[in-house]
């Protein structure tokens, strides 16, 4: 080979390199910490007053804090699904609260966030809940879990599979369960225990929190879980310390990539059920475990930006912080969240919470954050989670295809207040549209409070018209007043989501 040969065979690996992979080192990291559950008056920047937050209080009085962002959804899986893949959940019907034993409902040819920056060299990562789906069938839990976060996009992943209350209660990295003894396999099911297994309904006496409803198969810690598991014991998380140990991981990830492009998604686990504070934090709110936890997860927000300046990355970072769904107190079992409220509103002036399709489902704290780039404010800007894939691109110049996001990078920067002209909304396959100031929700069937959760979920059999900026409560209903916006809205819902748009009822306007 010749000389010539050879420096151009280096400089065209050298091209290849650069091209498909080398960072750019202009690219600013981006970090989402998603909480779960957090409701739109849950911390002292959203008005709370009977417990402080002052970790974000802090973030969202330097960063822009939204006043009307949503999830896409007023429960988990939906939401999680939407923002990471910029899709309406309702587009995909496996889109719903999923079985820790559910398969992965991101199709892996589909654009993500996380892809569409590996694309462009950035490292990507999660830590924290998952809740989208493990493998493609019956999942054995003993050997390599896949395809799972690392096959939609995340180079490393640090994961519980479904939620705190639902087997299996262990973390998963990178595919693999962790601290897993082979000689002691674990099982898994939703349908029926395993032999011999104490239950939550069998064995109340091996309790350390009483369930309420649901909650009452397989037994961890003393918690009764939703699904049965079996072995696995060396593999089991600690509870008290989930807060801490994904915190360590979000920081050791910043450490190790501090010098490529990132992203990482941080799913904070605070403050669905079982909600299980460190001892550090039992007693810190006032407003027993929810309150506490909720004190836990500021606190561990409050060192993640930490280790954030000190690696000095802040200027260089763009965080966003929101909730996947609104709040809920008794969710499933007994632990104070309702007799310890006091005035605490979770939901601030919003009706309903989580599972509602009225505000408070989806109306959840948002806040951007970037030192030196986002000037302090507070935005009335309609945004959705949704966006985000679309603003994310525009910021670092990648090219996507995702159609229900849109491009509201200005108005994450704090620079517009031209936010979205409609929104679909969702709340456990019920939809509903925002246009404006204006929420129109169709009929459906169903009861009008979830008697469980005492949460009014937006069902009703009359058409529901509210203007929520002079209404931000939701209580009078203009329907049969403004009876041609209602047309008006009804006509626009119809042509977003299609006819077919409930199988719980079929509608017509009248
Ligand atoms: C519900 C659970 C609830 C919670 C929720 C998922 C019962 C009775 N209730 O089915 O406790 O786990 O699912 O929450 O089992 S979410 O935030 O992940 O959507
Ligand atoms: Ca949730």
């Amino acid at each position: 080979m010749n000389k010539i040969l050879i420096s151009s065979l280096a400089l065209a690996s050298l091209a290849a390199c650069i091209g498909e992979k080398a960072p750019h080192k202009q690219n600013p990291n981006v970090v989402v910490i998603y909480l779960d559950d957090l409701g739109f008056g849950d911390i002292s920047a959203y008005g709370a007053t009977e417990l402080s937050t002052p970790n974000l209080d802090a973030i969202a009085s330097s960063g822009v804090r939204f006043t009307d962002a949503h999830a896409t959804s007023a429960t988990c899986t939906p939401s999680r699904y939407g923002i990471i893949t910029g899709v309406y959940p309702w587009r995909n019907k496996d889109a719903n609260i999923l079985p820790g034993t559910a398969p992965l409902i991101i199709d892996t040819a589909q654009v993500t966030i996380p892809k569409m920056l590996k694309k462009l060299g950035y490292h990507t990562g999660i830590v924290g809940k998952w809740h989208m789906g493990l493998g493609t069938g019956v999942v054995d839990w003993n050997q390599h879990i896949s395809p799972g976060p690392n096959e939609v996009g995340f180079d490393y992943s640090y994961i519980m599979a479904a939620t705190q209350d639902r087997v299996p209660t262990v973390y998963i990295e990178n595919g693999n369960v962790v601290n897993l003894d082979p000689n002691d396999p674990i099982e898994v099911s939703y349908s029926s225990n395993f032999e011999g297994e104490p239950t939550g309904r069998d064995n109340p006496e091996l309790l350390t929190m009483k369930w309420h409803h649901g909650h009452n198969n397989s037994i961890v810690n003393g918690i009764p879980r939703i699904g049965f598991m079996k072995g696995g014991e060396s593999a089991k998380w600690t509870d008290t310390e989930m807060a801490g140990n994904f915190l360590e991981k979000a920081q050791t990830y910043v450490k190790l990539h501090k010098d490529e492009p990132f992203f990482l998604y941080y799913a904070m686990q605070q403050p669905h059920v079982p909600r299980t504070p460190n001892p550090r934090f039992v007693g810190a709110s006032g407003l027993g475990p929810r309150g506490d936890v909720i004190v836990e997860a500021d606190w561990c927000i409050g060192e993640f930006m930490k280790t954030l300046e000190e690696e000095g990355l802040l200027e260089n970072t763009w965080i966003v912080i929101s909730s996947d769904n609104g709040p809920v107190l008794n969710d499933g079992y007994y632990d104070d969240a309702v007799e310890k409220l006091g005035n605490h509103k979770p939901g601030g002036p919003l009706r309903g919470g989580k599972y509602s399709l009225f505000e408070a489902g989806t109306r959840v704290p948002f806040i951007t954050y970037w030192k030196g780039k986002i000037e302090p404010k507070v935005s009335d800007a309609l945004v959705c989670q949704i966006d985000l894939l679309a603003s994310i691109a525009d910021l670092v110049g990648a090219s996507q295809t995702a159609t229900d996001s849109q491009n509201k990078l200005d108005v994450f920067m704090g620079k517009s207040e031209e936010g979205r002209e409609t929104l679909i909304l969702e709340a456990t396959s019920r939809t509903a549209l925002r246009e404006g100031d204006w929420l129109m929700i169709p009929p459906y069937e169903g009861p009008a409070v979830n008697t469980m959760v005492n949460i009014e979920l937006g069902n009703s059999e009359e058409f529901q018209l509210y203007n929520l900026k002079e209404d931000i409560g939701q209580q009078n209903n203009l329907a049969q007043e403004m009876r041609e916006k209602l047309d008006e809205m009804m006509s626009k819902f119809i042509s977003l989501r299609g006819e077919n748009y409930t199988n719980t009822k079929q509608l017509e306007l009248k």
